[in-house]
């Protein structure tokens, strides 16, 4: 629905309660920055990724200056730096990201133009990506994280809180902003997404992005979605409209469209030499630029000429004390760049529980339950049980995991213990799960959401990529905790959907720890270790171990927590040393039935208990990997990888691997046990070996 209020009527005298010649200063600055680089920088290849924001500028700033409230956050893109200039980033800091210098956004890690600005203390700017629509369902995350302070653990100071997110004509049309879209008007979240129309993405029309190119029109009749449409870049009414959509946010905690049409006065990046625009296009475009918009708005009602020469002056003296600044940083140390991938002690500054205080409670790795033998999915459920019982901070989401209590029943009862505001439905959108959990990790909870099975994290493979890498590419700025649950594998029979395993996906994913355990007792000791500590999890629930009898075990007590990249010794022998993980551990132990066998569970994939698997290949000089998953470059070649480069003269014979062929699982049960490791094949490699 459109606001009446907020609809433009007439040409007013600038508003007075607007700080106009900070809005001047910092559109100058903005554009000084621009040319400077244009001119010279890109030039003289020392900034070589430009996206100019010329004619999104005013706009932006304007926007800017209305967050205000210590908890509002914002996540743009790579034409945003007005708004940051406008967060209160210094322009020093600005420019050297932009060089790629130490210091800065990310120490020179990543490109340039994708910003990040942690503030404890005023609004911030999470990180931003590449991935144009990937700023979306983060920023719900965050909306939605604003609710839960505010409502759930009344901490006031959340309650006008709002989440910002900006996006070009051409990212309405991604996944993202439809999932986040959905999240936020079926959560009713204090979000504002703000729309920056330029007509093009690149070089394609919006009428490609949406039908008619005007997304505003086309969702006025979507629910819980108060509409707001524009000229980005008249003063008056962007001023209007920007302050409008942040107090209707602020006010009503519910989400705003607001749909600015800006023009892109230069091509898409410097690169871009816009032959697919007219001249006349170009030319209509330029007549439409909010620079002089803004003098003749402000000059001489606030300002006098003299003044804003003055001001231009200034702004340009600006740019160049910030290029000095900028050129004179160094570049890091490359020996540095592997660094701060997973959390190493010195933390983050934004992000988890941890910053805000966190300091896990005292566990152990010794096991103290005798009690009865429980399966896998009662050992998950308890121990997910236990953490929220004693922190507030940890929420659970995902499809059917509220009332039904999940397909596997692993939070079967938790949502009618902890309440709909702690465990909760969601939309069916897996990148909508994962992004929203990414940005309720930022903002300091500890989501643990559910993939209903393996495969169907697919569609949040962005947001899983980019979940991992946020504490290296912010240089430790950020970090984004969460644990990822999600059961996979065969099961009864297989099918290409609900059995992959897949593993090694993530462990390829820089960031994310992997944890796969084979039974109930080391899935509580790794998911209390997940739940409690600074670094993405992914938490592979396999589905034959769920309820299988061998993985049953008593509880092993609420201290208990095992770390990660320690692995169990299932048997202890001389001759061989079998490394396996998940569903191929039992079928391994019985294999190494009567032979002197190490048979190693890893436990964890990432990192992996190298020292073990190589101390006792070093002793059994014999080697046999097993997994479910697809040999090719399964994880099984790393294993063996290193094995041949650090023991190969320990060996007596080949490196092993036995594992799935490279197919997707079959379903009828007689195809999948001829394509899973069988314990008899298990036992007839281990048999070759030993001849060999
Ligand atoms: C997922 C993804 N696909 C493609 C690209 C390459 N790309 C970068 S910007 C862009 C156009 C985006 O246009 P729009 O959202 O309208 O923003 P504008 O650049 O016009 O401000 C494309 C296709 C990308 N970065 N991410």
């Amino acid at each position: 629905m459109a606001h009446a209020a907020l609809k433009p009527d007439r040409r007013n005298a600038p508003d007075e309660s607007i700080d106009w010649k900070r809005v001047v200063r910092l559109m100058l600055i903005s554009r000084a920055l621009d040319e400077m680089e244009e001119k010279r920088l890109v030039p003289e290849k020392k900034v070589l990724y430009q996206f100019s924001a010329r004619g999104h500028d005013m706009a932006q700033i304007l926007l800017g200056l209305n967050l205000t409230e210590k908890h509002d956050a914002a996540c743009g893109y790579y034409r945003s730096r007005p708004l940051l200039l406008a967060l209160g980033v210094d322009p020093a800091d600005a420019l050297g990201s932009a060089m790629a210098r130490a210091g800065g956004y990310s120490d020179g890690r990543d490109i340039g133009v994708v910003f990040n600005y942690p503030n404890l203390n005023g609004p911030s700017a999470l990180p931003m990506c590449g991935g144009v629509g990937s700023q979306y369902t983060p920023t719900a995350g965050w909306a939605q994280a604003i609710t839960y302070f505010s409502k759930h653990l009344n901490d006031r100071d959340y309650d006008r809180a709002i989440a910002v997110v900006l996006g070009g004509d051409g990212s309405v049309a991604s996944n993202g902003f439809w999932s986040a879209l959905t999240v936020a008007t079926t959560q009713r979240l204090p979000m504002l997404f703000y729309i920056e129309d330029n007509g093009f993405g690149i070089s394609v029309p919006s009428t490609f992005q949406t039908p008619g190119g005007d997304i505003a029109a086309n969702l006025a009749a979507w629910k819980n979605l108060t509409v707001l449409d524009g000229d980005g870049s008249d003063p008056d009414e962007a001023a209007r409209l920007t302050r409008g959509a942040v107090e209707l946010v602020r006010e009503e905690r519910l989400p705003v469209l607001l749909r600015v049409k800006v023009p892109r006065l230069e091509g898409h990046s410097f690169q871009d030499t816009q032959t697919y625009k007219s001249e006349e296009l170009v030319r209509s475009e330029w007549a439409r630029d909010p620079l002089p918009r803004l003098k003749d708005y402000l000059v001489p009602a606030v300002l006098s000429d003299d003044d804003w020469e003055e001001a231009c002056e200034a702004a340009k003296a600006a740019a160049e004390r910030a290029r000095i600044d900028a050129e004179s940083r160094p570049v890091a140390d490359p020996a540095t760049v592997t660094s701060n991938v997973f959390f190493e002690g010195r933390m983050q500054t934004m992000g988890g529980q941890y910053p805000a205080g966190y300091r896990p409670p005292e566990t152990t790795e010794t096991a103290t339950g005798d009690g009865q033998r429980i399966n896998m999915v009662t050992a998950i459920r308890r121990t997910l049980d236990h953490e929220m019982s004693i922190n507030e901070r940890v929420v659970l989401f995902g499809e059917d995991i509220g009332p039904k209590g999940g397909v596997h029943a692993v939070t079967l009862g938790l949502q009618e213990k902890y309440g709909t505001t702690r465990v909760f439905d969601t939309s069916l959108s897996e990148e909508g799960i994962v992004g929203r959990a990414v940005g309720m990790a930022l903002a300091g909870l500890v989501p643990v959401p559910e993939i209903q099975f393996r495969k169907y994290a697919e569609p949040a493979s962005e947001q899983i990529n980019d979940c991992g890498t946020v504490r290296w590419r912010t240089n430790n700025r950020f970090a984004a905790p969460l644990v990822l649950r999600m059961p996979g594998g065969f099961f009864k029979c297989g099918d290409p959907w609900h059995s992959q395993t897949n593993e090694v996906a993530f462990v390829h994913q820089p960031g994310w720890k992997v944890a796969v355990p084979s039974n109930a007792e080391d899935a509580v000791g790794l998911l209390r270790a997940a739940l409690r500590g600074n670094d993405p999890v992914i938490f592979f629930e396999h589905r034959a171990m769920l309820d299988h009898p061998w993985a049953r075990r008593p509880y092993p007590g609420d201290a208990f927590a095992l770390p990660f990249g320690k692995a169990r010794f299932i048997r202890q022998g001389g001759d061989i040393t079998i490394v396996t993980w998940g569903a191929m551990v039992p079928r391994c132990e019985e294999a190494a039935e009567g032979i002197s066998a190490d048979v190693i569970d890893l436990r964890t994939l990432m990192p992996w208990d190298r020292d073990a698997v190589l101390s006792s290949v070093r002793r059994t000089r014999r080697c046999l990997i097993v997994h479910e998953d697809l040999g090719t470059a399964g994880f099984g070649a790393e294993i063996a990888a290193a094995v041949a480069d650090e023991a190969f003269i320990d060996l007596d014979a080949p490196v092993s691997r036995l594992t799935m062929p490279d197919i997707p699982s079959p379903h009828n049960p007689v195809l999948l046990d001829w394509a899973v490791p069988s314990t008899e094949r298990i036992r007839q490699k281990i048999t070759a070996l030993l001849e060999y």
